[in-house]
């Protein structure tokens, strides 16, 4: 039987990466983001090479009730959820915490740590009464240690890192995997978004250097969940080979 797999934040980067390569592995999909046109999108090319199913549920992530109406609109069969992906999240702003924008803090924070837990308030309930399950976090090299101006995000970041260990003390009875990923740097949406859609200020980010692809990252969430069911992988953190911490890089070398 397939397994069903639902990745928060599907319309770009990590997440987009993930279902495609998921779905060339035989997961039916719940594809989740703001972005319906690009769900819609993103179906119809996965429908067209695999075959699998995928049911898109467009939503932001950030209202309860939102999350709430959105699983429970679920057909039965696909309320069996396999794998939760909790990538969905973003980074706006970069800058000291006494210029911090209010705005900005609520919205990572309402995204990254609250969004995170609305979804796996309704998926955990799921799979515990189906008694499997495997949730991964996308956390972040910000949630393992702090960068100059990264304040806020960082701790969201580190709020992701304290959830998945505790997550993992929580559904160790039930027999549920919780494993995070904690990426470096990688070139997708993140860095424009950060910078309020300055696409030149975010190129600069990744200038000089090889930056990590999603699909880089789609191939370790692959890896993480088709390991044999006594393996938990509980925590990866992955950078470019020109990247030793957040803040030491090498470029054009
Ligand atoms: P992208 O900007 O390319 O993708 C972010 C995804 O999150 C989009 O699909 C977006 O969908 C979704 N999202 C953001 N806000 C909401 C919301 N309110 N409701 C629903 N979905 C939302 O960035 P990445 O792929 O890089 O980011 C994925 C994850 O990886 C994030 O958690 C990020 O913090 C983390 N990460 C990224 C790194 C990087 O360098 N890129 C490094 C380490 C971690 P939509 O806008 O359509 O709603
Ligand atoms: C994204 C990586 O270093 O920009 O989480 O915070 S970093």
């Amino acid at each position: 039987m397939k397994k069903n797999a639902l990745i928060s934040g599907a319309t770009a980067g990590i997440g987009k990466a993930t279902a495609l390569l998921l779905s060339k592995n035989g997961y039916n999909l719940i594809l989740t983001g703001r972005r319906k046109e690009r769900l819609d999108k993103l179906k119809i090319e996965i429908e067209s090479q695999s075959k699998v199913k995928v049911i898109c549920l467009n939503f932001d992530i950030r209202s309860n009730n939102e999350v709430c109406k959105a699983i429970d609109s679920l057909p039965q069969d696909f309320k069996k959820i396999d794998l939760l992906v909790n990538n969905a999240g973003l980074a706006m702003g970069l800058s000291t915490i006494q210029s911090g924008d209010l705005e900005d803090w609520e919205t990572m924070i309402d995204t990254n740590i609250k969004g995170l837990l609305y979804l796996t308030l309704k998926i955990a309930p799921l799979m515990i009464e189906q008694k499997t399950g495997h949730i991964i976090n996308i956390g972040s090299i910000a949630g393992k240690e702090v960068y100059p101006n990264g304040n806020v995000y960082c701790a969201t970041k580190h709020a992701v890192d304290a959830l998945s260990k505790s997550m993992r003390i929580d559904m160790l009875p039930y027999g549920i995997k919780v494993t995070q990923i904690a990426p470096g740097m990688v070139d997708t949406e993140f860095s424009t978004v950060r910078f309020h859609g300055d696409k030149e200020k975010a190129d600069k980010v990744y200038e000089g250097l090889t930056p990590l692809y999603a699909e880089d990252i789609a191939e370790i969430i692959l890896f993480v969940a088709n390991r044999p069911k006594h393996v938990n992988i509980n925590d990866i953190l992955v950078t470019p080979l020109a990247q030793a911490t957040a803040t030491n890089l090498v470029r054009n070398c």
